[in-house]
């Protein structure tokens, strides 16, 4: 069974596509929607809630879940509950918020600019408040122990302007920002999963001069990639890796020893039609502890302070893996074996077992060896997720569908067997590129949930004007089937979200301050040292062109 039945009677969305393309004027105003104006689809939902579990979140009762929205070019962190997928805060990290003051108090401008390159920082005096305006966050993570998340911080990246940022979990609030050198735009980020993040791998998505001083301009043979990991503990770049091809997604396995990314510029084009040229780009695998003993031995050229190991071709540090034309998305499985890198151009998944990668970099085996399975999904695999029975979740994005496949299944239809891997199809609203399954990335994944983020949500909610919201669609998973269960719109441009059940955070957010957290500390020794007590004390000091204005509320009074 591949298809979605819920919609048998309704000519599918691929049909329209295809009608389109014989004779567009058919079928004015777009994907099924009818005379009436009311999407096909919310006619054809049946009567009452699908899917076996609940949803609703009475007054009074908690979600099951957090989920870390990220943002797109908003720039923020969004925390949502689930299943009721209520907003419940956002926590400002390359944004500007009025309502908190980020991006104005002095303790947010500190974050905001320390973690800067020297040249940065420079530059940016000139602009209002010397902070960039917007970031660009596409993918939110959080820490990790032992193969699950351990609740200390979300780290987030912004591929606009190169920076990682972490957040602190128990007060929610952003505590470090860093810029990355030697690489322009940070794309796919992931902490490492085993023994503990640790590291968070940072690919560099375009190709560079390296270093970019401005000497080369157009000579692409002198532009490369890099691999950075940052220590999440001291939110330092500890070294970084250049390797042919760019940097996309990544992910790292679940015994400390590998990380991974998709490249799919394997070319060095600078158009389409040169990035695209190739039949195949490939999967960059970088050798965790080889490198760090190249940096312990001294193998590395020191570039703008940080050890840059050379990874092309050729080198012990790195294997490249033939994959498909434009891979995107990298995922390791919960059973900690497969990893999975999503197609994009091509209409499939590529399957490696990293219990191969040994012998791979023992030159035992050829690259493509570690290649397991390679089922043809559908049209424009993104990304995917898992729940706990082996089964694995991937967006379509031309498709607008999300595809339910069975890994043992796809192994054994590469070994040449007879069976379909494909379970079943579900049509989601519209155009999916990240989804997400509760605990999905760990190996306490527990197949309750998944998430699909969509690009488009046209016909879905009520017209609120040309520019649509997105949508992000709750799907039971618990089942057999699949059942999608709530539409939830959402403001330009979650990208991907993580969903982290509550246990891993409870006792650890705080409700109160403490008096002597870092996040004050500077004001606190202010304060300290113009001998003002901070609890009572309302005055107002002058100090050369500066003043400092000390006071205190408690409603309704305010102390000066
Ligand atoms: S990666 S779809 Cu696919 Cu940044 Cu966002």
């Amino acid at each position: 069974m591949a298809h979605d039945d819920a919609d048998k009677s309704k000519i599918s969305r691929r049909q329209v596509v295809g009608t389109a393309a014989i004779g567009a004027a058919g079928i004015a105003g777009g994907f099924g929607l009818g005379n009436t104006g009311v999407p096909a689809t919310a006619q054809t939902r049946p009567a009452g809630r699908a899917g076996a579990q609940k949803i609703e979140v009475a007054p009074g009762e908690l979600d099951e879940y957090y989920v870390f929205f990220s943002s797109g070019q908003t720039g923020e962190v969004r925390i949502v509950g689930m299943p009721s997928m209520r907003e419940l805060m956002r926590i400002p990290v390359f944004n500007r918020c009025s309502a908190t003051g980020w991006g104005e108090t002095n303790e947010s401008l500190k974050i905001l600019t320390e973690g800067l390159t020297p040249e940065t920082r420079e530059r940016l005096k000139r602009r209002l408040n010397g902070v960039w305006q917007n970031g660009d966050c596409h993918h939110p993570h959080m820490s990790f122990t032992d193969g699950t998340y351990d609740g200390r911080y979300v780290f987030i990246n912004d591929k606009a302007n190169t920076r990682l940022a972490r957040i602190r979990t128990d007060i929610m609030k952003c505590d470090k920002i860093i810029e990355i050198p030697n690489q322009y735009t940070i794309h796919g980020m992931r902490p490492q999963k085993y023994p503990r993040t640790g590291y968070l791998f940072c690919n560099g998505e375009y190709e560079i001069p390296i270093p970019n001083d401005g000497k080369v301009l157009d000579d692409k043979s002198k532009y490369w990639s890099i691999f950075s990991a940052v220590d999440g503990d001291t939110m330092k770049v500890a070294w970084q890796v250049m390797v042919d091809g760019n940097l996309d997604n990544t992910d790292a396995d679940y015994q400390g020893k590998y990380a991974f990314s998709t490249c799919y510029n394997s070319e060095k084009g600078v158009t389409l039609a040169e990035m695209t040229a190739s039949e195949q780009d490939w999967v960059t695998i970088f050798n965790i502890k080889r490198i760090e003993d190249a940096v312990k031995k001294g193998d590395f050229k020191e570039i703008n302070g940080v050890p840059v190991i050379d990874g092309r071709h050729g080198s012990p540090y790195t294997r490249y893996v033939p994959v498909s034309n434009s891979p995107h998305g990298m995922n390791t499985a919960p059973d900690g074996i497969h990893v999975v890198a999503n197609g994009k151009l091509a209409p499939t998944v590529t399957v490696m077992d990293v219990r191969l990668f040994d012998q791979l970099f023992d030159d035992k085996i050829k690259p493509r060896d570690v290649v397991v399975a390679e089922p043809e999904l559908g049209l424009g695999p993104l990304h995917t997720g898992f729940d706990n029975k082996g089964n694995a979740y991937t967006t379509l994005f031309l498709d607008s569908q999300v595809c339910k496949w069975n890994l043992d299944l796809a192994k054994r239809a590469f070994k040449g067997e007879k069976v379909n891997p494909i379970v079943q199809k579900i049509d989601v609203h519209y155009q999916p590129g990240h989804n997400h399954a509760s605990m999905g990335e760990t190996k306490e994944a527990d197949g309750k949930w998944l998430l699909s983020l969509n690009k488009f949500s046209k016909d879905r909610f009520l017209n609120a004007g040309p520019l649509k919201p997105e949508n992000d669609q709750l799907i039971d998973i618990s089942g057999d089937k699949m059942e999608l269960v709530h539409d939830g719109p959402s403001f330009a441009e979650p990208h991907d979200a993580v969903i982290v059940h509550r246990s891993k955070l409870e006792g650890k957010v705080i409700s109160i301050w403490k008096r002597d957290d870092p996040f004050f500390a500077d004001a606190v020794k202010q304060a300290a040292a113009d001998g003002v007590v901070l609890e009572k004390d309302a005055k107002v000091i002058r100090d050369g062109k500066k003043v400092r204005v000390y006071m205190y509320s408690s409603a309704p009074a305010i102390a000066l």
